[in-house]
C-alpha cells in the first residue's frame, strides 16, 4: 500500500488548490467561499523516488455543531485517522487563528507526523508572517504559494520525509499476512491427502 497524506485546515486557507498542484491535475474544486470541499477527494502523486497517494478534505471549523460543518469536520478526522503524514494548511495572508490553533489541537492528539504549510505566501516579501506559527508548537512552518507554485518541492521533502518508516511497516505487515496464510495452506494439504486417502482402495 502507498503512503496516504491528508490535506487538512480550517476552511478556504487553499487546501484544494494545494491539492491539485501536489497531483498535477484540477480535481477539487477551487473558490474563494469557504466550505467548497465536502468529501474526502483522493489523488495519486509521486515526488522523487516515493508514490503516494494525498486525500484532500473539506475545511475543519472547530466550533460549529450544524450538521453540515459537523458532517465535513468527520470526514477530515476520517482522513485523519487513516492517513501517515498530516499536511497541516493555513493562511500565511490571514495569519494565525483561533480555528487554526484548535485544529492543531485536535491534529496533535493524532500523534501522527504533522507538516505545517503556510499558504498564500506569493511572494518573498510576505515570508516573516509564517514566524506566528511557530507557537502552534509543530514544528518549523513551510512557506508555500499552492495558486504559483512555490515552495512545493520544500514541502513534498518534508513529507517524504516521514516515508520510509511507513514503507517499512507496510513490509512488515505483508510478511505478517503470509505467516497467517500457512496454517491454511497446511489445512489445505491435510484435506486433500484426507480426502485421496479416503479415496483409495
Ligand atoms: N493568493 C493566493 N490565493 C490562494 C492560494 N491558494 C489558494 N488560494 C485561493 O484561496 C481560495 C480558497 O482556495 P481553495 O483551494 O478552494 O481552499 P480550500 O481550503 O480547499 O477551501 P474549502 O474547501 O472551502 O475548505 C481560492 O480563491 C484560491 O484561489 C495561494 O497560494 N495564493
Ligand atoms: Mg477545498
Amino acid at each position: 500500500m502507498k503512503p496516504l497524506v491528508a490535506i487538512v485546515g480550517r476552511p478556504n486557507v487553499g487546501k484544494s488548490t494545494l491539492f491539485n498542484r501536489i497531483v498535477g491535475k484540477r480535481i477539487a474544486i477551487i473558490e474563494d467561499t469557504p466550505g467548497v470541499t465536502r468529501d474526502r477527494i483522493y489523488g495519486d502523486a509521486e515526488w522523487l523516488t516515493h508514490n503516494f497517494t494525498v486525500i484532500d478534505t473539506g475545511g475543519i471549523e472547530p466550533d460549529s455543531e450544524d450538521i453540515i460543518p459537523a458532517q465535513m469536520r468527520r470526514q477530515a478526522e476520517l482522513a485523519i485517522e487513516t492517513s501517515h503524514v498530516i499536511v497541516f494548511v493555513v493562511d500565511g495572508r490571514e495569519g494565525l487563528t483561533a480555528a487554526d490553533i484548535e485544529v492543531s489541537e485536535m491534529l496533535r492528539r493524532c500523534k501522527k507526523p504533522i507538516v505545517l504549510c503556510v499558504n498564500k505566501v506569493d511572494h518573498v516579501k510576505y515570508e516573516d508572517t509564517a514566524y506566528d506559527f511557530y507557537s502552534l508548537s509543530i514544528g518549523a512552518p513551510i512557506t508555500v504559494s499552492a495558486e504559483q507554485g512555490l515552495g512545493i518541492g520544500d514541502l513534498l521533502d518534508e513529507v517524504c520525509r516521514y516515508f520510509p518508516a511507513i514503507e517499512a511497516d507496510e513490509g512488515g505487515e505483508a510478511i505478517s499476512i503470509a505467516v497467517v496464510g500457512k496454517p491454511t495452506k497446511r489445512i489445505m494439504c491435510l484435506s486433500i491427502l484426507q480426502a485421496s486417502a479416503a479415496s483409495a482402495p
